[in-house]
């Protein structure tokens, strides 16, 4: 079976978060992001770039992928035909980078292939469970007073594990605030590379607080100065931002640069990789999670069937729908279950339906491409 890529439509979508979501990068009011439609052969199958309006996250925006994608991706795929993600990736090897631009258009031939075989995303990539664990990821609040109130309230919705956000200034307080009120919470931290190894003395106090990981204390390009931190730390490095690929998490593990990995399947190029890295660390032994970049229901679902993988052992920051948005652009929406899991999509494809009136709603420019 051969999928053509007949038609797509590009959307930067932008969409209210129902609060601030501050990181030690700054602070993000309303998510930004590129929805791809891909008509196939009398279907269609949707794709979320999880970009940002800023180069915040990573150096990729809106208005990057938006680029490479019309420049570069697209016409290198519109008017022929792909038997699977492996055959569509090479088309655009060439190309160098822009991960989430590219993991995007991946993600629209999979729900493509789920939905032309009427086969779910979980069983084409492997996926074992029906429902897998979640946690909450809490940005930086304005005190600590007010982060173990918010942890306070995510813990009274069911949620089971809770991720804080850190920067310089704003670590040792804040985590020790949320560990005096909740003494037994499974509780981890992400400084998104705000550290330099410098700052080790400062991370080792973080030792003693019983987290479960300390996520991309360092910069992105820097495995060698995670290695030498992970040899003064108890607590596990967890990397996120510097592993794009299955090789540098191959490389990050001989290194002994993390004990941990993040797999975010947008950051890494596509659900494929993902699977690799996957892979790659059962193989090894090393516990993986499911990384989130605030998705809308698209992504969300990929990233649910994602973590439905035997792999992912660890708690997912897949929080519920409501956590993000008031309004979701897909339905069903995703809900947290009393044991802090959130159910895997069972339907064709992704196995969620976007809502057009929804989606024109938050769109802020579109535009259709064809081959030629
Ligand atoms: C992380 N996510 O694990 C990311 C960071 C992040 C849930 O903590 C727009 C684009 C907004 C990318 C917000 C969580 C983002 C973004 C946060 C990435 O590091
Ligand atoms: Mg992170």
């Amino acid at each position: 079976m051969s999928y053509p890529i007949e038609r797509v439509e590009l959307r930067h979508l932008r969409m209210r978060l129902r609060s601030p979501f501050k990181t030690s990068f700054g602070v993000e009011d309303d998510r930004e992001a590129l929805a791809i439609r891909v008509w196939s052969d009398g279907v269609q199958g949707w794709g979320e770039c999880p970009v940002a309006a800023f180069p915040g996250y990573s150096y990729e925006t809106v208005g990057t992928a938006w680029h490479v994608l019309e420049a570069f991706f697209l016409p290198a795929v519109l008017g022929r035909a792909f038997e699977g993600a492996a055959e569509l990736r090479l088309a655009m090897d060439h190309y160098k980078g822009h991960p989430l631009a590219r993991a995007g258009l991946e993600l629209a031939l999979w729900d493509i292939i789920g939905r032309a075989t009427g086969q779910s995303l979980r069983s084409l990539l492997g996926g074992t469970r029906e429902r897998v664990p979640v946690g909450v990821s809490i940005g930086i609040q304005s005190d600590p007073a007010a982060l173990v109130r918010a942890a306070g309230e995510y813990l009274a919705q069911g949620y089971r594990r809770i991720k804080v956000k850190i920067m310089p200034g704003r670590d040792l307080d804040d985590v020790r605030a949320v560990r005096q009120a909740f003494p037994e919470v499974a509780l981890q931290v992400d400084a998104n590379s705000a550290y330099t190894l410098d700052d080790a003395p400062r991370l080792r106090a973080l030792d003693g607080l019983a987290l479960l990981l300390i996520e991309q204390p360092l910069a992105e390009d820097d495995l060698i100065d995670h290695a030498r931190l992970q040899a003064e730390l108890r607590t596990p490095l967890c990397l996120d931002e510097s592993i794009l690929s299955a090789r540098h998490a191959r490389q990050a593990l001989d290194l002994h640069a993390c004990g941990i990995i993040n797999i975010k399947p947008a950051r890494v190029g596509g659900l494929s990789e993902a699977v690799a890295v996957h892979d790659l660390c059962r193989e090894r032994g090393t516990a993986v999670w499911c990384g989130g970049m605030l998705e809308t229901g698209i992504g969300r679902a990929a990233n649910l069937a994602l973590a439905s993988l035997p792999g992912f052992t660890l708690p997912g920051d897949i929080s519920a729908s409501d956590r993000y948005y008031a309004r979701d652009i897909a339905a069903p929406t995703f809900r947290l279950n009393p044991d802090s899991t959130i159910d895997v999509p069972t339907g064709p494809g992704l196995g969620v339906e976007v809502d057009l009136t929804e989606l024109e709603r938050v769109t802020v420019r579109k535009a259709e491409f064809v081959a030629g």
